[in-house]
């Protein structure tokens, strides 16, 4: 899980090289954004997957949105999914909102990838429903029409419809799924609450096996400095 977007891409054809040379049947997942998509790091991973022909299955998790840069303005490309035929892979566009589709999806290229045929980019088509953090508002850049229609085809919503006409998912079901819901949620919120704060050495104690001295002189500054405070 990386802040600087795109980089996990690289990082998971990494790991699909490592697969492929310890010949494990293994296949490298990695999530991108319709924004991250235009990144290099991308691009560089598809190439390098297409070109040593890496079991690595790139998704683009196609939300309409990179914070406030609409995908038309993202790309000249028609889809995001062709951006693998230059590097060689197979591509796909599928319905992200569609359950079924995604899995039906994510099944064919994993057994690909497993098998020796080489990499696959999936694109998932849906959308951003919520703001892009708590720091952004949304209102200031789209309408309220293109939100209220979007929630229209929300997956959970599509995928009861679809179970209820199938009468294999009931309103009771539901509400006790929701309680199961909340109750594992409020746990690990409350256990995330519990957490004992670090000492401040920790934040130089977990990157280097030996710290440089420039570090190990703030490490020690950090100390004096809470011995004082
Ligand atoms: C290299 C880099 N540049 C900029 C940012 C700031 N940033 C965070 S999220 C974001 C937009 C991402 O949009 P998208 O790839 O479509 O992903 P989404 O959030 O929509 O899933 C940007 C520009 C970052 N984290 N890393
Ligand atoms: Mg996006």
């Amino acid at each position: 899980w990386c802040v600087p977007i795109g980089t996990q891409c690289l990082h998971a054809a990494g790991a699909a090289l490592a697969f492929k040379i310890r010949k494990e049947p293994r296949v490298a997942v990695c999530t991108i954004g319709d924004g991250g998509s235009s990144k290099a790091d991308f691009n560089s991973a598809l190439n390098v997957a297409g070109a040593m022909n890496l079991p690595l299955v790139a998704v683009i998790v196609n939300n309409g949105w990179a914070i406030s840069v609409p995908r038309t303005a993202q790309t000249g490309a028609k889809t995001l999914a062709q951006k693998g035929i230059a590097a060689g892979l197979e591509c796909l566009q599928v319905d992200g909102n569609d359950l079924i589709a995604m899995r039906a999806a994510m099944d064919h290229a994993l057994k690909r990838a497993r098998h020796g045929h080489g990499g696959m980019v999936i694109e998932a088509v849906t959308y951003r429903l919520s703001d892009h953090t708590t720091a952004d508002d949304a209102r200031r850049y789209r309408s309220e029409q293109e939100v209220k229609d979007a929630w229209e085809r929300e997956p959970l919503r599509r995928m009861k419809a679809y179970l209820k006409s199938l009468n294999a998912w009931t309103d009771d079901e539901e509400a006790a799924l929701k309680e199961q819901c909340i109750k594992y949620v409020d746990a690990e919120v409350n256990a995330y609450l519990e957490t004992r704060a670090q000492p401040i050495e920790a934040m130089f104690d977990y990157t280097y096996a030996d710290l440089p001295a420039d570090l190990a002189a703030q490490r020690n500054e950090a100390l004096d400095w809470e011995k004082r405070a």
